[in-house]
């Protein structure tokens, strides 16, 4: 009491009005700035995090186990800046910080920085203020193996290189630091030339300020598509002029390490393979440059997106006895590879039908093999790349259409049955085929006498989880009602298995392959697998415990027990888990009905 009274006698009467002002004020500005700097720091820390969790993935990728991004859907085309103004868009703000990003190192903004950061992001997709603080002449780490950098190769006997980029609203900074990493670390005598494609590029700093910039490196030429043709156009053109024996193509926001260029162009010289490097990451965020998992290869799923998968049992021990060899893959991610001009022009070239983006790594991988020739990759040699979530450029009549068109032509070109398989499943691709003219295609087809999709499935990917004629496809479901599938989540994935609502005819996510082996295999490579007490689905591999044999209407494993569906409350047993038990006479939840839907 007395000492309010106190407080009040001194503070109170006349300058009570103020003070209490003056308090509501510090109050909010204490809210305001601990506000401020809790957005700041969410932001600051989740810059320090490791690079991958920083990404907000969506569905359509995720990092596996190891740190491998993994790219799981088509790209969504995105908008070209937002709310940004032209000034903004067009300008080019390149002033490099000494040491930022020095060997592959990442680059952290400031808080006031990353806001900007977000702001820009949507222009590249990538972060351009921290690319813009990187010196486009920046030192990378030697990524190479001990096995690999062992290996001696006799430079003069090697042949040249034409590298082709090809690029359409790049960064200026990403795009000259991809062309001074080449510059910077290939032999003089191997590297020909670089050529730039510009396809058709509306920023105004790509436009005589980088033919200025061109003009003062050797060795280094531009050129330009008046229309947007996309990037296998803008490739053919690049390739039609290029003078070396080997054309080498990158991306335009890469960075190529010490001895990148020697394992590709001896292997290239060989004549009858595409070699693609080992491709490592660099942050969207941080333009860090990551090691990706050792050994990968690409595939593709039923609806043919890319995928990086584990290589084979049978792959990865050759492997391990020499890592410095080349190792096959059954498709390859599209963007980086090596290849004698004179094969690249005998296979075909590219499809120029294909417009913008996508399909063509597919078109070209089928092609390859079916057509006698090879498609590796060598882990001697590593290049980063930087992988985006977004497409950030416009397709002209927006990206389904584009990529749709793309598909079914190297669909229909290529796959025989499976592309039955494909269109089926895929209506609203099916109902622009005929749309599509691959006349020539076909013909370049007959006269290479290349080789049929089944053959490329037993040969080149035998290890593929698409179905065959000796392999079941459709449902299986359970007495109780739910089906063997997938649950709703990330694709590629896997996780525990449960029963799911049973897929109507059409509904690829939820059909599943049976194979004589007794696989049960779904989409993206996974199969169902007998874990610790719950079955789950995991990549398909040589494992007993992804062999289920039926028995009647039961599913056994090695060891005799029953896949049951364990059902809570006599429901249909959706969403319940799926286990391997002790079988049981009268246990509906172990008797699975098999129906078949045709997959062409
Ligand atoms: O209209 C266009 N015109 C172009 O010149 C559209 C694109 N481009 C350029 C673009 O500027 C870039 O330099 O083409 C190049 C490739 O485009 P990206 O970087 O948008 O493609 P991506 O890296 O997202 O996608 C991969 O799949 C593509 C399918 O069409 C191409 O084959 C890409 O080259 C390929 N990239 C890689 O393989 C790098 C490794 C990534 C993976 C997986
Ligand atoms: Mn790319």
């Amino acid at each position: 009491m007395i000492l309010r009274k106190d407080f009040c006698l001194s503070l109170c009467r006349g300058r009570k009005k103020k003070i209490v002002t003056l308090i509501a004020m510090l109050i909010f500005l204490i809210n305001a700035m601990f506000y401020v700097s809790l957005e700041l720091y969410k932001l600051k820390t989740k810059n320090k995090e490791p690079w991958f969790k920083s990404l907000h993935f969506d569905e359509n990728s995720y990092v596996d186990k190891s740190g491998m991004r993994v790219i799981v859907g088509h790209y969504v085309g995105g908008s070209a800046g937002g709310n940004l103004s032209e000034e903004e868009i067009n300008a080019n703000n390149y002033s490099p910080v000494p040491g930022a990003g020095e060997g592959g190192r990442p680059v952290q903004l400031s808080p006031r920085e990353l806001i900007r950061a977000r702001e820009l992001y949507a222009l590249h997709s990538y972060n351009i203020l921290v690319s813009d603080k990187i010196s486009i002449n920046r030192s990378l780490p030697d990524m190479r193996s001990e096995s690999c950098k062992q290996v001696q190769y006799n430079i003069d006997s090697l042949p040249t290189a034409s590298v082709i980029i090809v690029f359409h609203n790049e960064a200026w900074s990403t795009l000259m630091r991809t062309v001074m990493s080449v510059l910077l670390r290939s032999p003089e005598s191997l590297l020909k030339e670089i050529i730039l494609v510009d396809d058709a590029s509306e920023r105004k700093y790509l436009g005589k300020e980088l033919e200025d910039a061109v003009a003062k490196l050797d060795k280094v030429r531009l050129l330009r598509n008046k229309e947007r043709k996309g990037l296998v156009g803008a490739r053919l053109m690049g390739a039609r002029t290029a003078l070396g024996d080997v054309l080498l193509f990158l991306d335009a926001h890469c960075e190529v390490t010490p001895g990148w260029i020697e394992p590709l162009l001896d292997r290239a010289g060989s004549d009858d393979v595409f070699i693609c490097p080992h491709i490592d990451l660099l942050s969207e965020d941080t333009l860090a440059y990551t090691k990706s998992i050792d050994a990968h290869w690409g595939a593709f799923s039923w609806r043919l997106h890319f995928r990086w998968l584990m290589p084979s049992t049978e792959v990865l021990l050759k492997k391990s006895e020499d890592p410095s060899k080349p190792y096959p893959t059954p498709a390859m991610a599209g963007g980086l590879f090596a290849v004698r001009k004179s094969l690249f022009w005998r296979l075909g070239g590219y499809d120029e039908g294909m417009l913008i983006w996508g399909a063509e790594n597919l078109e070209l991988s089928w092609r390859a093999w079916q057509c006698g020739a090879r498609v590796e990759i060598t882990s001697c040699s590593r290049v980063g790349h930087i992988f985006r979530r977004h497409s950030p450029y416009k397709y002209p009549g927006g990206v389904a259409k584009v990529l749709n068109a793309n598909l079914a032509r190297a669909a229909s070109v290529w796959m025989d049955e499976w592309a039955d398989f494909f269109f089926k499943f895929n209506p609203a691709i099916a109902a622009i085929r005929d749309l599509q003219t691959v006349a020539d295609r076909d013909q370049l087809r007959k006269n290479l006498k290349c080789k049929s999709f089944k053959w490329y499935l037993e040969n080149v990917w035998p290890q593929h989880f698409f179905p065959t004629d000796d392999r079941w496809f459709g449902r299986i479901k359970n007495d109780k009602g739910a089906c063997i599938g997938v649950t709703a989540g990330t694709p590629g994935l896997g996780g525990p298995a449960a029963g799911v609502h049973c897929a109507s005819d059409l509904d690829l996510e939820r059909l599943v392959v049976y194979t004589p082996e007794g696989r049960i295999m779904a989409d993206e490579g996974l199969c169902l697998e007998q874990g610790n007490g719950r079955a789950v689905w995991k990549s398909c591999s040589d494992k007993k415990k992804q062999i289920w044999q039926q028995k009647g209407p039961r599913l056994k494993t090695s060891s005799g027990q029953c896949l049951t569906l364990v059902v809570a409350n006599d429901k249909h047993g959706v969403g319940d888990p799926l286990t391997a038990k002790r079988c049981r006479e009268k246990d509906t939840g172990q008797i699975w009905h098999f129906e078949r839907v045709p997959w062409r």
